[in-house]
């Protein structure tokens, strides 16, 4: 395939399914399905030597996984078949492959050094980023020293950033990571719902002199965000005139003419461009709030440990490629075992936000049933992501994973310093981590339970046995973080991305559109027009009647 990308000279049906390979993965998965890992550890001492890798204080273990090396060679070839060295290129070098949008996807190049060129349409977006990087860190710098003043000369306390999806969840869950970096006395709080009770509940705890809101919008046309930054407007408004907002707004945004609609002062407005798609954003002037909290110096580290990631990926082996590796073996549960889900589980109090934000990242970027070139899929894509941290999980759902029915994959990621050491409780923490990993794999044998159960009589050993029998060969990989810094946090982060990006070429979407979200943005509208008396268009029963219960119950009391 050429370097410059012509969505035109791709094959119409990607048809990844079709393939020799893919063939044999399913033959090798029904020769290999009864195998137990429990056997595979104890057939090979290097097993874990062999099965993980490291980078900068980053480790994957992926031994713990129903594969062998054969798997491991037929789903390398898989990879290979499906041309990802070359898309990966494409993708660096801002080829156009958001092929329903016409964009190129270039979240990568909000994360490399200054000095470096990359051409788009002629202009060098390395220059464009560090030109809006500096314009972020000489306001955050201004902020965070006090020299930027509210309408009535107050220093800033509070700072409130409004937004939704991307413009929100990725900044909200780097900020609670990163926690013990972030500057006392400035409290960041973020608002997305559209429900008001999330901004009341917000305002309450804000002085409006000492108050910054940041309104974040890719489009700014996001109903939700600006429902709520025009209620923002209104109490600061209400409470110190209107000639400060331009003291307590400022916009992230790619959309300069509805920022100065609003009535935000587009001096204050940080710009960024189409090429960075809502669920990758947090790493351009979207980071705003956490490049306020952090400090520019450690935000440029959350950068580098992206782009120490990104480096791997695009110079590493796929044998010894971290994404590639996560997204191979994801495709062997999702795709050839017919694995639905894929759980996330930190343990880390500070990374409970991660399973949401994957969540958005995985769910929206390979949530799609059609291929690039339009046509139908007749194989499973993106898996259903959820989770929660440890240890509090394993006190709530983890029962399913120890004897449910079904085969649940998992990543568990594992600060291996704590920034709060309390007595033991981190290596509680570590050991509750590795014994659920172990016992996930290993499970408790016929033999074991026996054994303990040794003294009871036959009938209530007959009931008892198969309660307390664990089957194991549950599935997980091992994220094992040093500590929990902004350049690890970029590390793991970006980790993610390459890896959804890994199996959306395989599985042959384009990881990049969101047409459902688009979609849920329009659904709304004709319903809220009808609310406010327009003729009804025809509904289906269930929805006529919920209509009509809501109108007859709603007291109103809004604005
Ligand atoms: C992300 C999605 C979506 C988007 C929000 C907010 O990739 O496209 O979650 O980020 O809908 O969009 P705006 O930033 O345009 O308000």
């Amino acid at each position: 395939m050429p370097l410059t990308f012509d969505p035109t000279s791709l094959p119409r049906h990607s048809a990844i399914n079709n393939t020799p390979v893919w063939a044999r993965l399913h033959q090798h998965q029904r020769a290999t399905r009864h195998m137990h890992m429990r056997e595979l550890f104890a057939q090979d001492e290097q097993r874990f030597y062999r099965y993980s890798v490291e980078l900068d204080g980053l480790l994957l273990d992926y031994s713990k996984n129903r594969i062998t090396d054969r798997t491991l060679e037929l789903l390398l070839e898989l990879a290979d078949t499906a041309k990802l060295g070359q898309w990966q290129q494409w993708m660096r070098s801002g080829q156009r492959i958001n092929i329903s949008e016409q964009r190129a996807v270039l979240h990568t190049a909000l994360r490399l050094p200054p000095g470096q060129r990359l051409l788009l349409d002629g202009c060098n977006v390395v220059d464009q980023v560090q030109q809006v990087l500096d314009a972020c860190s000489h306001f955050a710098e201004q902020v965070r020293s006090g020299a930027w003043r509210g309408h009535d000369g107050q220093a800033v306390t509070d700072i409130v950033n409004i937004g939704i999806g991307g413009s929100d969840l990725g900044p909200l869950m780097v900020h609670e990571a990163l926690r013990p970096y972030c500057q006392p006395g400035l409290n960041v709080h973020f608002v997305s719902n559209v429900d008001g009770q999330h901004l009341a509940q917000t305002l309450e705890q804000c002085m409006p002199g000492r108050t910054l809101f940041i309104v974040a919008s890719k489009s700014f046309t996001t109903p939700e965000t600006l429902l709520n930054a025009h209620a923002a407007r209104r109490w600061l408004v209400s409470h110190a005139g209107e000639e400060a907002v331009s003291r307590h707004f400022v916009a992230v945004s790619t959309n300069h003419a509805a920022v100065q609609a609003f009535g935000i002062d587009t001096a204050n407005m940080f710009g960024f461009w189409d090429w960075v798609g809502g669920r990758y954003s947090v790493w351009s002037a979207i980071g705003l709030p956490v490049m306020l909290a952090i400090g520019p110096v450690q935000f440029r580290r959350f950068l580098a440990g992206g782009a120490a990631m990104d480096e791997h990926f695009f110079s590493a082996p796929f044998a010894r490629n971290m994404p590639v590796l996560l997204a191979l073996i994801g495709i062997w549960y999702n795709t050839f075992y017919g694995a639905h889900t894929h759980a996330i589980m930190p343990y880390d109090h500070g990374l409970r936000r991660l399973p949401a934000h994957i969540q958005q990242l995985d769910m929206e970027s390979n949530g799609k049933r059609v291929g690039r070139g339009g046509e139908r899929l007749d194989f499973d894509t993106g898996p259903v992501i959820w989770g929660e941290e440890g240890v509090n999980s394993q006190h709530a759902f983890f029962q399913l994973l120890h004897q449910g029915t079904r085969l649940i994959p998992s990543d568990f990621i594992l600060p291996l310093n704590s920034h709060y050491p309390q007595g033991d409780q981190h290596r509680v923490l570590v050991a509750n981590c590795l014994a659920q990993t172990e016992a996930l794999m290993r499970g408790k044998s016929e033999a074991e339970v026996l054994q303990e159960l040794a003294h009871l009589p036959g009938d209530e050993l007959d009931i008892l046995l198969p309660q307390k029998l664990f089957p194991g060969n549950q599935p997980s990989n091992t994220l094992a973080i040093d500590r929990m810094t902004p350049y690890t946090l970029g590390m793991l982060l970006a980790l993610y991305e390459h890896k959804v990006f890994v199996q959306g070429v395989i599985w042959g979407v384009n990881s990049f559109d969101q047409w459902g979200v688009e979609y849920g943005k329009q659904l709304a509208a004709q319903l809220l027009a009808e609310m406010d008396g327009q003729r009804a268009t025809p509904h289906d029963a269930s929805t006529t009647g919920l209509m009509r219960h809501f109108r007859h119950r709603y007291q109103g009391g809004e604005a």
